[in-house]
């Protein structure tokens, strides 16, 4: 095959997978250009640790490997974002766990309500052999299509509405978007509210139309998604605090070289830390902010909460019962 022929070949094969190739004369490295996608916007700290784990690509690479971030949910989002890298057609996806959890069973352990017992609970877990573990389940499930690199931090869910929540009863009718994953939707409805499965994409307008009275997240989401204009009460629920992750096309994967593969491997175990001192520095603002424009901090007595959703880890935690164990063992 001549080299133009060549180039062009490889060059197609690598669009057919998503990757961006670029031509280069002769006898030059090709260049590959990942695409990554995430539904937050450019600064938030889980784009932004991705971004700087392009640079470093690009930098060891001589910009033969680089990463082309489409942010703030223009790929759609999280559902669509998986089955776009599942498919070869996006390579890095940054989600929550939350919509992982159809995807690989066992990663539902994280989505358990209250299944850690503070964010240091969630940090010593994902930084320790379970999250290694997980990440090499999800690497090594063949229908999952996806690698594993690492995870994130997202901090701790909590309920925001027109209303102050403390109890089930201040629950009671309220309509709450919850992730797309069946054991959310059954966790708010245990704590007394009308879970609605809908996407981070919908939400804005589902809370302006009414559609929905509420929803439950951080506080740098609560923030950036502007959602705080509409619900003025954050009641400190923590519920759930779900890790993010990290993943990577599978398809993808196969066509780099080991040794490409060891440097995004790399890269993204530093990112994990890095997004971390991202991530409290962004809480700190955004409740700053949050209360600034007149959002209201509500404390909670988490037990009654806790022992609503019994029900819920049970269900779903039964056969994951020794990990569970582990996760509560880990101190
Ligand atoms: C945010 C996560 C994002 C999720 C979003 C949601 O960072 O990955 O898509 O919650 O509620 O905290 O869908």
């Amino acid at each position: 095959m001549s080299n133009r022929r060549c180039r062009i070949v490889i060059g197609a094969a690598l669009i057919a997978v998503g990757m961006i190739a670029t031509s280069l004369p002769a006898g030059a490295q090709q260049k590959s250009v990942l695409k990554a996608s995430d539904v937050h916007a450019l600064g938030y700290p889980t784009v932004e640790a991705v971004v700087r784990m392009g640079q470093k690509l690009q930098a060891a690479t001589n910009g033969r490997l680089s990463i082309q971030m489409f942010p703030a949910m223009q790929l759609g989002g999280e559902k669509e974002m998986i089955e776009q890298a599942q498919v070869g057609a996006l390579q890095l996806v940054r989600t929550s766990v939350g919509p992982m959890g159809p995807v690989v069973d066992e990663l539902n352990v994280f989505n358990l309500p209250f299944v850690f017992r503070d964010e240091a609970h969630m940090r010593k877990v994902i930084d320790g052999p379970i999250g290694r573990e997980l990440l090499d389940k999800l690497t090594a499930n063949p229908n999952a299509k996806l690698v594993g690199l690492c995870w994130m931090d997202a901090g701790t869910r909590n309920v925001y509405a027109k209303k102050p929540i403390t109890s089930p009863a201040d629950l009671k009718g309220q309509k709450i978007r919850m992730m797309g994953n069946p054991i959310f939707v059954e966790t708010m409805n245990a704590m007394g509210g009308n879970g609605i499965s809908m996407g981070f994409n919908e939400l804005y307008n589902a809370l302006q139309t009414g559609v929905v009275d509420g929803a439950e997240n951080n506080a740098p989401s609560l923030l950036t998604q502007n959602h705080y204009q509409v619900t003025k009460f954050y009641s400190l629920t923590g519920h759930l605090i779900i890790p993010e992750i990290l993943v990577f096309s599978k398809t993808s994967w196969g066509k780099l070289s080991k040794a490409d593969q060891d440097l995004i491997t790399k890269y993204s175990r530093a990112a994990q830390l890095e997004e971390r001192a991202l991530w409290d520095e962004m809480v700190a603002e955004s409740v700053t902010k949050l209360k600034a424009n007149g959002v209201q901090f509500v404390d909670v007595d988490k037990k009654v909460f806790y022992d609503a959703t019994k029900p819920i880890r049970q269900k779903y935690g039964a056969k994951h019962a020794a990990l569970v164990k582990r996760i509560e063992d880990t101190k």
